[in-house]
């Protein structure tokens, strides 16, 4: 038998002399690997220090990273078993053209890339540019993100890119923009233990920041008093000090009541408030209205829960508001933020050692993605596609005249709207996955169907590239080189482990390759992602997200600088607003009153339960990756509805059956996980899957009028039990090769 590898210290340490290494069939089946690389995790927006093990060439497993600051060596059930992807049968290693009947066919990369070109340059010469758009990740490196923006605009010259955060974090970011006129977490996460009082708003921290949860608890061995706002209780939720579970969209009540109980209390920092913001006298005058009781009715939770919840947050000397998707995937979810915001500013405790703010970013470069220019109406620096003055500087460093850089596009839901209605003929996708993860599966189908030409990037045959005409296979995170900005907004360097396998491309080479076939080749003449990092660097140059002053070098060395960073000698900005210095020209806080409204699509007497739609630990968003992942999809194989008790006993469903959960746009059919823990009036069923168990066939296409983010946390539904569907059926017979 091969000699295992001896246990490495820092192990033992924690988990004694059995501590051991080895992945499933890894070390001691293929011998010790011939290199370990530190880099990070491919998935969520924590973006933990992991150091892969590649053996002939190829990612064969992992070790923790153990100085890496923040996880530290701790891993998440994804992070661990991310390495199985790399190998999977399903890579695409040839570029794929679609024959109307047919099916798919391999074709080369210099046809594909000629045809993607010339469908480009056909639609746009008969339907003008902006007929063909771009959609785009915030899974991408930051060089690519900029990348992107920047082919749009130059290139494609389109106005019409925008990318998949639109789905995720835009009601956060709206909100920050506002109130602080920064949009990054306002503090690292080595002050969340210094905090007496933490509030967590709309986030499952447990399955979808697992690496949040030690932070939390050590805030907790400190002494902090914790409090969880959410329709269910969550893993972190069962841990805490109260508990609200606050009926779905209906986080303001609890927030605007929670200031009316510290008005009348003398919880207020009238001096902060008047030296650092503006706005607090109409915030004020807008929550006298909102008493407990009032707030509790919106909410769906007894007034002396907001009550007890202002009890901890008023006279607490330090503390940490966190929110998620929780209280952003609302058609008011910027409105949802700033009266999270206004609790934070109330108490001045924002911009000081164990005072602070963020929302918790969700993609791998939630953050930096949002801030290279692949938004709509955005330019790199999180700069705006309006502003005059941006303009000019992005246009000086990209080499083209200002006015021919296009002005605001559509955000991606009107952007598939456009398609469907036909405005929209050609779409380049990269790093998205609509046909899962957008509202109203078959208006997103039907939209797609009607594209003339579509061509989509990606590692592996997605849902979405099922209906493109041509299909280029990419690459992983683990075959480039790049940078990606945390949760926290620390920029890190993601080192490449392994090259792309034989018939796939780094997604970078691609894009310059079209670029070039588009005939702006000299403005795309990169040799490597480090070049297209030191251009951004320049474009991001005196913008809100300031990278001028981060190189790679300097990265690896300080483990991560926080931007902004506007000089290379500067240390980069860990803590934001220190000093009451907040983003706007005149240096204050802005802060927004807010009124509660009811949500696009409430329950009523035909469907009169409310579903939410989330996610569990071991998928990740639109499950491309994660469900062809064996052990994660033991885990969590397919989607469950949970629902509470009463309501399970008024169906007559036990746990384990299976239910038909029925919106106006459509139905699936699931199996029921009956629990204490979540509200009766609400039900929920994670989204990860697609086609007859997509969630998305429920939700509704209501958007924030600002952000323009999805509703998917509330739309209305019924429920019956129902037989199991078919294609189960045929799925559990073991002649059709059923999975078990
Ligand atoms: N395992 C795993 N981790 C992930 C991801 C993943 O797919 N899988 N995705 C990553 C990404 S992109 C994101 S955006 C994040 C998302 O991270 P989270 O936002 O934490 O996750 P969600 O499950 O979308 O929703 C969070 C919680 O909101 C609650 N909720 C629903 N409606 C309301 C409401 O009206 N008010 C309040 N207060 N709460 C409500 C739900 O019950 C749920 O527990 O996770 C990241 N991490
Ligand atoms: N009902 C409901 N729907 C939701 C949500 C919800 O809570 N409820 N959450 C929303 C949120 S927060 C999000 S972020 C979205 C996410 O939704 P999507 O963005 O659609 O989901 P992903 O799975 O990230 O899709 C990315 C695709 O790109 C590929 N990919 C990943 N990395 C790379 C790369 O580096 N290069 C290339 N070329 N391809 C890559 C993957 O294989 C996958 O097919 O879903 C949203 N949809
Ligand atoms: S999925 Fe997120 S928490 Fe899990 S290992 Fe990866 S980066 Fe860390
Ligand atoms: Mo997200």
């Amino acid at each position: 038998m091969a000699k295992l590898p001896a246990p490495v210290p820092a192990l033992v340490e924690r988990f004694g002399p059995h501590a051991q290494r080895t992945p499933p069939g890894g070390w001691s089946a293929r011998g010790a690997p011939d290199r370990l690389v530190k880099t990070h995790c491919c998935f969520c927006g924590q973006q933990c220090g992991i150091e892969l093990a590649v053996k002939d060439e190829r990612v064969v497993g992992f070790e923790p990273w153990e100085d890496f600051p923040f996880n530290q060596g701790k891993l998440c059930p994804k992070g661990v078993k991310r390495y199985m992807q790399d190998q999977h049968p399903d890579r695409l290693l040839s570029p794929l053209e679609r024959v109307e009947g047919q099916g798919f066919r391999e074709l080369g990369w210099d046809a594909a890339l000629a045809r993607t070109a010339g469908e480009i340059q056909r639609i746009q010469g008969k339907y003008g540019r902006d007929a063909f758009a771009v959609l785009t990740g915030a899974s991408l490196t930051n060089e690519k993100a900029y990348l992107m923006g920047k082919f749009a605009r130059v290139a494609v010259r389109t106005a019409n890119i925008d990318y998949n955060g639109r789905l995720c974090m835009v009601s956060a970011g709206a909100a920050s923009k506002k109130v602080f006129g920064v949009d990054r977490a306002a503090n690292p996460w080595s002050d969340i233990p210094k905090a007496e009082a933490i509030l967590v708003a709309g986030a499952n921290v447990a399955e979808c920041a697992p690496i949040t949860t030690d932070y939390l608890w050590q805030a907790r061995e400190n002494g902090a008093k914790l409090i969880v706002l959410d329709p269910r209780l969550t893993p972190i939720a069962r841990t805490v000090d109260l508990f609200i579970p606050v009926r779905p969209g209906g986080d303001i009540g609890v927030f605007n009541a929670m200031l009316h109980v510290m008005i009348e209390r003398g919880w207020i920092d009238r001096r902060f408030l008047a030296e650092h913001t503006t706005g607090w006298e109409e915030v004020e005058r807008t929550v006298r209205r909102y008493t407990p009781e009032e707030g509790g009715r919106i909410a769906g939770v007894p007034p002396s829960l907001i009550v007890k919840a202002a009890e901890i947050w008023g006279p607490a000397r330090t503390s940490f508001l966190l929110h998620a998707r929780g209280i952003e995937h609302h058609s008011k979810g910027v409105e949802n933020c700033l009266a999270a915001l206004n609790l934070v500013l109330a108490t001045g405790r924002i911009g000081r050692e164990g005072c602070g703010y963020a929302m918790i970013t969700g993609q791998g470069n939630g953050q930096g993605a949002r801030e290279q220019g692949q938004k709509c109406d955005q330019l790199p620096g999180a700069r705006d596609v309006e502003n005059p003055e941006h303009r000019r500087h992005v246009a000086g460093v990209w080499g083209v005249p200002e006015e021919s850089i296009p002005h605001k596009g559509l955000s991606a839901v009107p952007l598939l709207e456009a398609i469907h209605d036909g405005r929209i003929k050609g779409l380049l996708l990269i790093c998205f996955n609509p046909m899962v993860s957008l509202p109203d599966q078959r208006f997103i189908g039907e939209a797609l169907e009607k594209l003339e030409h579509f061509t989509a990037i990606d590692f592996f045959l997605s849902e979405t590239a099922r209906y493109a005409d041509v299909v280029l296979p990419g690459s992983l995170m683990e075959e480039d080189e790049g940078t990606t900005t945390n949760v926290e907004g620390r920029v890190i360097h993601h080192q490449r482990a392994v090259r792309p396998p034989a018939g796939a491309r780094e997604d970078w080479r691609i894009i310059c390759d079209l670029a070039a076939r588009l005939g702006a080749g000299d403005k795309f003449a990169y040799d490597s992602p480090r070049a297209i990092f030191e251009e951004l660097r320049a474009a991001s140059r005196g913008g809100v997200a300031d990278y001028s002053g981060i190189t790679w070098e300097k990265i690896d060395r300080l483990k991560g600088v926080f931007w902004p960073c506007p000089a290379p000698d500067h240390p980069g900005t860990p803590r934001l607003y220190e000093g009451g210095r907040f983003g706007h020209p005149d240096g204050r806080a802005h802060l927004q009153p807010v009124e509660w409204r009811p949500a696009a699509e409430e329950p009523d007497e035909e469907y009169p339960i409310v579903l939410t739609t989330g996610r569990v630990v071991s998928q990740y968003l639109s499950g491309t990756q994660t469900r062809r992942i064996g052990g994660l999809v033991d885990q969590y194989p397919q989607p469950q509805c949970e629902l509470h008790p009463r309501l399970a006993a008024k169906l007559g469903v036990a746990s384990g059956d299976y239910v038909k959960v029925e919106s106006r746009r459509g139905a699936v059919v699931v199996r029921a996980l009956v629990t204490t823990t979540i509200r009766p009036d609400t039900v929920f069923v994670p989204y990860h899957w697609p086609l007859t168990r997509a969630a998305n066939n429920l939700t509704v296409r209501a958007i924030d009028p600002v952000s323009n983010i999805p509703e998917f946390k509330i739309c209305a539904v019924r429920l019956a039990k129902a037989a199991p569907p078919a294609d189960e059926l045929s799925r559990l017979a073991p002649e059709a090769g059923g999975v078990r």
